[in-house]
């Protein structure tokens, strides 16, 4: 095995084919793992060579860092946190000593695309970025993917590697790009105009944005499942594509099939969670790609197919930037391949229920423990639902509340007072906690062009008694 990969320039497969990479793709789970075993120890070997940060952070593991020979040994391995990496960057800037490689051999710099905090930076190389269109192509293959698709990019061009990485893909891939970009004033509306006028195959972008786009279309006159074309649409960034009636409402809007996709910007190539053309909901985690544990969230130990934990990555050949067991933050469950309902073959782990969120999000109130992501799902499912909502969680004397806000459908069949009531029983049968339910009217909640933010815990700012 040679460590890293050269990528393959422009080969692809044959156009009937399912895979890009049958063998890599289809082998016997444990057949994989040798091969990830013997990545990882190169990719653990390299880092520790070349980063002084690795050389500190693995000073007292009680394995040889460079010659790790068994996941066992791997495990020893210490967690690295967004803020090591932050620490890290703020004493030695900009790129901190995870670079494995002079700062003139970074062809590329992308960061953290939110809005507070210091950011994070990311460099990386040459061969780091081929590698990392060559999987994304990949990985978008077996989306449904080919090279006579026409695809729009309608993220924000900004820091943001969501959007990179998926162009990275698309061009590698051989596909006609057409890189939208969103975010500016009226960039929606002439969105629309372009879509109805290049009748693009396929849209990359997050969940919350198609469904803005498909609103300021019906509201242009436009009915999106007729007069636009898509046949796939594939997003990430945020929870929406695994929750069941968000994916329906924006396959039934559009009349296209929805992906989910996405791990993290630092894990980039972050299409190593990606669902496929075959899979109903969730997605495959490609390991030999970007290497992935479930990771107990109070333990932080590894957990068996089956169980809910945090994702934890590790690159698998990156030589600019490597990230390893990489603490994601986020909640999830995993599954072995074969139980998994899915024809395509792959015999990759899954995540049938994509992410849920992060840990962080998870409200608990009342002692339950609540996900924005289920209220979304409850919401989606209802009729006269006007498709966006605000979760407040507050605190009256000792008493966590749940206030939620939510617009009526424009031309629902119910009254205020009548979906007030809908809402407030669907959400009771999901979370066992009853809502307080403020409804509006569809249109008066600010929509997103990148990433939905709609909770709002108060709690930390409630006066304790
Ligand atoms: C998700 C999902 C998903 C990401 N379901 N939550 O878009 C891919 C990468 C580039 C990205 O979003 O990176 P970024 O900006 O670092 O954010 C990572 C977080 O976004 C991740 O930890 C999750 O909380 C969330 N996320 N894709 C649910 N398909």
């Amino acid at each position: 095995m040679s460590w890293p990969t050269i990528p393959t320039a422009d080969a692809r497969p044959d156009l009937e084919s399912p895979y890009w990479d049958e063998h890599q793709e289809t082998r016997p789970p444990e057949e994989r793992r040798e091969a990830i075993l013997e990545k990882l120890t190169e990719q653990v070997r390299y880092a520790y060579d070349n980063s002084e940060f690795y050389r500190e952070f693995y000073a007292d593991v009680d394995v040889d860092p460079r010659n790790i020979t068994s996941f066992e040994e791997f495990e020893q391995l210490p967690i690295l946190r967004s803020d090591d990496i932050k620490q890290e960057q703020k004493e030695h800037p900009p790129f901190g000593r995870l670079l494995c490689i002079d700062e003139e051999d970074i062809t590329r710099i992308y960061g953290t695309s939110g809005t507070t905090g210091r950011p994070k930076v990311f460099g990386i190389g040459e061969d780091d970025w081929e590698r990392i269109g060559e999987w994304h192509a990949q990985i978008l293959w077996s989306v449904g993917l080919r090279p006579d698709d026409r695809v729009i990019i309608t993220s924000p061009f900004i820091q943001y590697l969501g959007s990179w990485g998926a162009l990275a893909g698309v061009d590698r891939l051989g596909c006609t790009t057409f890189p939208f970009g969103a975010g500016m004033e009226g960039q929606t509306e002439q969105a629309v105009e372009w879509i109805a006028d290049l009748q693009p195959d396929a849209l990359y972008g997050t969940p919350s944005y198609a469904l803005y786009l498909g609103e300021t279309a019906q509201e242009s006159g436009y009915d999106p499942a007729d007069d636009f074309s898509f046949d796939v649409m594939f997003f990430s960034g945020e929870p929406g594509a695994s929750v069941p009636s968000t994916r329906r409402q924006i396959e039934t809007m559009f009349d296209c099939e929805v992906i989910d996709q996405g791990s993290m910007a630092e894990m980039t190539p972050w299409m190593s969670n990606s669902g496929c053309e075959h899979l109903k909901n969730g997605m495959h985690i490609w390991n030999d790609i970007v290497y992935t544990e479930l990771l107990d969230v109070e333990t932080e130990t590894p957990l068996d197919y089956g169980a809910e934990g945090v994702p934890t990555y590790t690159h698998l050949e990156r030589t600019s930037q490597p990230m390893i067991r990489y603490w994601s933050g986020d909640i999830t469950r995993w599954e072995r391949h074969d139980v998994t309902d899915c024809d395509c073959g792959r015999t990759y782990p899954t995540l049938p229920k994509g992410i849920y969120g992060r840990a962080d999000d998870m409200l608990v109130i009342r002692g339950k423990n609540v996900f924005p992501s289920q209220i979304e799902d409850q919401l989606h499912a209802l009729d006269d639902f006007g498709d966006e909502f605000r979760v407040v969680v507050e605190r009256e004397g000792t008493l966590d509340t749940l206030r939620l806000i939510v617009e009526l459908a424009d031309g629902a069949q119910t009254t205020a007072d009548e979906f007030q009531d809908v809402v407030r029983t669907a959400i009771k049968s999901e979370i066992g906690v009853t809502p307080d339910v403020n409804v509006i009217q569809q249109g008066e909640l600010e929509r997103t062009q990148f990433k939905a933010d709609r909770v709002k815990d108060e709690r930390e700012l409630a006066v304790e008694i």
